[in-house]
């Protein structure tokens, strides 16, 4: 546990040096991988989402953080296997068709990653087709849906719509973002969520999974 504390302090500081230091030599100690992911990588990444959600931190910052816990989730993950760490969950994400802006997109994604989740990342200028067929491929419990630009915002909605009529509606929660997204716009469009920032999307996705269970 204290190791595990050293790790979430150091992901707070941001020092991806150091956290890599540590979470090897705590995998050399035989520290369980599941305890440094929770209580160390999840645990400091927490608080560096709320301390950004608060304006305590800056973008700069929750990258090397998130840089950081990604870097290390990559050394663990394959001695994770059979453990008894729990996958939280599938989201599949990505900006939506004819909008490129991804710095946003890919800041909720690692946030995610780095809380659990596995995020499967289609990247930017995604047409409504391509997340029907990945929402086939992978069955995720949550599509994250980005947009910064107002004339993009519509695809949310031609997703959602293809979502319904492709009869998988009911199969996975829509979470939408992005600068110019509003939860007035999330509603009227059929998503079953919105998120100002990273953070809250992190809450946001958690909160939808445990309606669905
Ligand atoms: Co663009 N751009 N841009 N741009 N750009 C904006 C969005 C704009 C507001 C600038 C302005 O005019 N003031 C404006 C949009 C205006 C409008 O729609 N009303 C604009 C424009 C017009 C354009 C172009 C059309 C410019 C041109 O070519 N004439 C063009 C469009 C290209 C395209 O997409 N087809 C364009 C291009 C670009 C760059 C390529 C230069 C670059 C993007 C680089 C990249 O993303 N790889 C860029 C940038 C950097 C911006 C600004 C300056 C910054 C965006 C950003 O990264 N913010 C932006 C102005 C601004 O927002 N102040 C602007 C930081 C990021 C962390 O915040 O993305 O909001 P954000 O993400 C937040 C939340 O929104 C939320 O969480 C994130 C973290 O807290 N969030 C989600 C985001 N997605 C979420 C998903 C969720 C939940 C939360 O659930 C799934």
């Amino acid at each position: 546990m204290e190791g595990s504390k050293a790790v979430a302090s150091a992901v707070i500081d941001c020092n991806l040096e150091k956290v890599e230091e540590l979470v090897s030599s705590l995998v050399k100690q035989g520290l369980s991988p599941a305890a440094i992911i929770d209580d160390g990588l999840i645990a400091g990444m927490n608080v560096v989402g709320e301390r950004f959600k608060t304006g305590e931190m800056y973008l700069p910052e929750v990258m090397m953080a998130a840089k950081a816990v990604k870097s290390c989730m990559n050394m663990l993950k394959p001695l994770l296997k059979g453990s008894d760490c729990m996958e939280k969950g599938i989201v599949v994400l990505g900006t939506v068709a004819g909008d490129k802006h991804d710095i946003g997109k890919n800041l909720v994604g690692m946030i995610m990653e780095s809380s659990g989740f596995t995020v499967i990342d289609l990247g930017v200028d995604v047409v409504a087709e391509s997340f029907i067929k990945a929402i086939r491929e992978f069955n995720p419990h949550i599509l994250g849906l980005s947009a910064l630009l107002t004339t993009t915002m519509k695809e949310m909605k031609t997703t959602i719509d293809l979502l319904t009529t492709e009869g998988l509606r009911d199969s996975v929660k829509v979470i939408v973002g992005g600068a110019p997204v509003t939860g007035s716009f999330a509603d009227s469009i059929g998503a079953d969520g919105w998120a100002p920032d990273a953070a809250s999307a992190k809450d946001l996705i958690v909160a939808l999974m445990l309606k669905k269970q």
